[in-house]
């Protein structure tokens, strides 16, 4: 029986792993998160498990999500979670904890019949593939064209981040010209990769390179899914770089939402224009700040989930995002999944998917 099967970002749903809140952590500080951290944010300084209640108010919003989806006819799996309170360590290094396993689209790159584990840039999600592990064996098991794959697993040593990159005594003008001259917290030491910088457009992808994915780590997908053709994309307006999903967001063929203050560049725009594709200004977020002890932005409100092209699941208090793409011609379904938030993203983040109906097309057969 055929189970994996995905080539873009919008084809319909039929069948996703949503994530899970419990044991979450706040990971100790490494070397890749002291940038991730905003300066002025709540968590500066704070590890640990995450405070029961809003395990539990998050697990009912995931739950909530799952149940829509399962309304509308689309199979939904489950990770195992791992006790995240725990020390992991390789030969170069150790951490007190992980993090958990909110975020599947973070580690799962489903391309095709193949789903592949990404490198992961931090130390402290350097197992969280194992929560996946158990649905990967099943489709593995029950569908023989399933192909399961692992990119390899990164030294993450001190040579793979760059040490004059804290916080501490960084401007955030100053922090805005390293991203402009494209300096990450990542070096190019070995291949990085987190499965949510790469956006899946039938032939094409487009990745972002930041904080963490790196060049190297492009290359190798690009050298890995040979038939497919790589993009690189750079938001330099966005001063912490990390996922492409709550800055460029496709919604069906031909249209994209760009986060107005992280534009992607006139010559990088090319691709998209040479093709008529449109690039719109998504609509500004619905709050002014985060909730609390949340690693993500104000733009979650654009990390949307489409499940078909007509269709699209939106945050239910994102009233702007739901008014602009309810006028972009997209039937909104509203999801209440801000208590979702801290841990891992919003709903884009939150999902990977197992099978959308399509095959593999080519969207920008006009290339330069
Ligand atoms: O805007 O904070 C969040 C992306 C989560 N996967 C942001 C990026």
């Amino acid at each position: 029986m055929k189970i994996v099967n995905s080539w873009n970002e919008w084809d319909p749903l039929k069948h996703v792993i949503v994530g899970k809140a419990d044991n979450c952590c706040i990971p100790p500080p490494e070397p890749a998160t002291d940038p991730k951290i905003p300066k002025d944010s709540d968590m500066k300084g704070m590890h640990g498990p995450r405070p029961h209640d809003t395990v539990d108010k998050a697990n009912e919003q995931l739950d909530g999500l799952a149940n829509i989806l399962k309304k509308r006819g689309i199979k939904v799996d489950r990770p195992t979670p791992l006790d995240f309170n725990q020390k992991i360590a390789t030969p170069d290094w150790e951490i007190g904890s992980m993090f958990g396993c909110m975020p599947p689209r973070d580690v799962i790159l489903t391309l095709g019949n193949e789903m592949l584990e990404a490198t992961m840039s931090y130390r402290s999600r350097w197992f969280e593939y194992l929560c996946y592990r158990p649905l990967l064996q099943k489709y593995f098991d029950e569908d023989p064209e399933m192909k399961w794959e692992s990119a390899p697993k990164p030294r993450l040593t001190e040579k793979s981040y760059r040490t004059n990159y804290l916080n501490e005594g960084i401007s955030d003008e100053q922090r805005l010209e390293m991203v402009k001259r494209k300096e990450f917290v990542t070096t190019e030491e070995e291949p990085l990769f987190d499965a949510a910088d790469i956006l899946r457009m039938g032939k094409d992808l487009f990745i972002q390179n930041g904080f963490t994915t790196n060049l190297k780590g492009a290359n190798w997908i690009q050298r890995h899914f040979k038939s497919h053709r790589v993009h690189i994309l750079n938001f330099p307006g966005d001063m912490y770089p990390i996922h492409i999903d709550a800055t460029f967001t496709p919604i069906k063929p031909g249209l994209i939402i760009n986060n107005a203050s992280r534009q992607l560049p006139e010559d990088q725009k090319k691709i998209f224009y040479d093709n008529d594709w449109e690039i719109v200004d998504a609509a500004q977020p619905a709050h002014n700040e985060p909730p609390p002890l949340c690693y993500s932005s104000v733009w979650l409100s654009m990390n949307v989930l489409v499940i078909d092209p007509k269709t699209v699941c939106v945050e239910a208090s994102e009233v702007y995002q739901s008014e602009q793409l309810d006028k972009l011609g997209m039937e909104v379904i509203p999801v209440p999944f801000r208590d979702a938030y801290p841990f891992g993203g919003a709903l884009h983040c939150a999902t990977t998917d197992v099978y959308r109906d399509g095959k593999c097309e080519d969207y920008f057969p006009n290339q330069s």
